[in-house]
């Protein structure tokens, strides 16, 4: 098999690569390990911003996104049982972000690869990328029990944190940047309508809580665990009555239950892997870098990295010059750096950690009266939350 560039991954990184370079007439394969109601149903982001939402319009896959997507102004910051509203489009010049889940931006663009795109195949699970520093790099593969070798003039390996891409760079040549935190996230998905309109960051001394939602009947909910929490090991009333604490609030404000559908922990981590680019491997999104989910910035960063890519593939093709594929690893840093940062700053802003001093806490809470008394600093964060621009 033979193609100009070979993907590897079917997420939103590798999908939404897959179809920018259909729109600019650039052919491609892309491989996916696992099968295809497993990638349509893995719960994980919720927030587009801006920037990502106009990329998925301008690759046409934004018709259901503007129809369902929920458009938000603002979140709340909740601290000391006080509440405060940070208003986008007035700290930003009219910024805003979108509720729409990963699992619905990935059946979109999987029903248009489909139906439009190039070889889309699923259970076909790469074992290694070979030549990465030669003209002629190949991805090897099984899919239906064969082995097979796809030859490609590029690879980008989309294939998430836990993929093969990344080793294929010579150890020498890499540095590894890594924080892990000692908790996690337990995510419940609820069939009760979200009891905010928009979404409630909270910071209580028994730890960080996260009101989302997937609809307007669907409520998405988070809790601090300590690292290595079993999910099965909280009841259903026992989530509920620790989200009600972590949310309390000095005025009527409730938290209404219902049924739970599903329940995950997520561990927390910052990574980045350095450089993005050997020869012509490439790799984008969480292949390359982690961070932790406070931000809701994963799926933004690698909705950037394959802009970068494919704008840069298609500079290739229309000047001769190299010149953006050669900065591509430099180009997405800078913007992956600024994300990890700001990940970095909300988590340690709302999570409680274990053995934190009372000279901490105080601190936290001084961060957040910060945010909440100066335009300034409300500034940099809504700005930061709505998304730094793509390189
Ligand atoms: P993915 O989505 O992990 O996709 C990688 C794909 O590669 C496949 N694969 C292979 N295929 C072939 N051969 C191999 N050897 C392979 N090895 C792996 C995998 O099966 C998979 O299909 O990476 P991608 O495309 O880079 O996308 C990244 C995002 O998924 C991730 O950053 C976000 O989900 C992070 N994230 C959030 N991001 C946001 O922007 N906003 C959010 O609100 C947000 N919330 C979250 C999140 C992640 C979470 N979890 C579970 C980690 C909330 C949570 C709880
Ligand atoms: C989500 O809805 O899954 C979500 C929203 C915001 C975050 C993280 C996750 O910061």
């Amino acid at each position: 098999m033979r193609t100009t560039v070979g993907i590897i991954g079917a997420g939103p990184a590798g999908l939404l690569l897959a179809r920018l370079l259909h729109k600019a007439g650039i052919d491609s394969v892309v491989l996916e390990s696992r099968d295809r109601g497993y990638v349509e149903q893995r719960q994980r982001a919720g927030i587009l911003e801006q920037g990502t939402a106009d990329v998925l319009r301008a690759a046409g896959a934004g018709e259901r996104l503007d129809r369902e997507g929920l458009r938000h102004d603002g979140i709340e910051l909740r601290y000391d049982r006080r509440r405060h509203r940070v208003d986008f489009p007035a700290l930003t010049g009219g910024r805003s972000v979108t509720v729409y889940a990963q699992t619905e931006v990935c059946k979109d663009l999987i029903a248009l690869q489909l139906k439009e795109g190039g070889p889309l195949l699923f259970e076909a699970e790469a074992l290694a990328v070979e030549g990465a520093a030669t003209d002629h790099p190949r991805v090897r593969f099984r899919h239906d029990g064969r082995e097979d070798v796809l030859d490609c003039a590029y690879v980008v390996g989309c294939d998430g944190f836990w993929g093969i891409a990344r080793t294929a760079i010579p150890a020498e040549l890499t540095r590894v940047f890594e924080r892990t935190y000692p908790f996690g996230w337990l995510g419940i998905l609820a069939d009760v309508p979200p009891s905010h309109d928009e979404l409630v960051y909270a910071r209580h001394d028994r730890g960080f809580a996260l009101l989302s939602m997937r609809s307007p009947s669907v409520s998405r909910l988070y809790l601090q665990v300590p690292e290595g929490t079993d999910a099965e090991a909280w009841s259903d009333d026992e989530i509920w009555a620790e989200l009600e604490r972590r949310f309390e609030t000095d005025d009527d404000w409730t938290l209404r239950r219902g049924p739970i559908t599903q329940k995950s922990v997520t561990p927390m981590r910052s990574y980045v892997h350095e450089p993005m680019r050997h020869g012509r491997l490439f790799l984008a999104g969480d292949a390359a870098h982690i961070v932790p989910p406070t931000g809701a910035k994963g799926l933004n960063l690698a909705v950037g990295d394959v802009v970068t890519f494919a704008r840069a593939l298609v500079h290739q093709r229309e000047t001769g010059s190299a010149e953006l594929l050669d900065a591509y690893s430099r180009t997405c840093l800078r913007r992956v750096w600024q994300a990890e940062r700001f990940s970095y700053d909300m988590t340690t802003l709302l999570h409680r950690a274990p053995g934190a001093t009372p000279f901490e806490e105080r601190l936290q809470l001084a961060r957040l009266e910060r945010i909440a008394s100066s335009r300034a600093a409300e500034t940099d964060l809504a700005e930061g939350y709505t998304g730094f621009p793509f390189g």
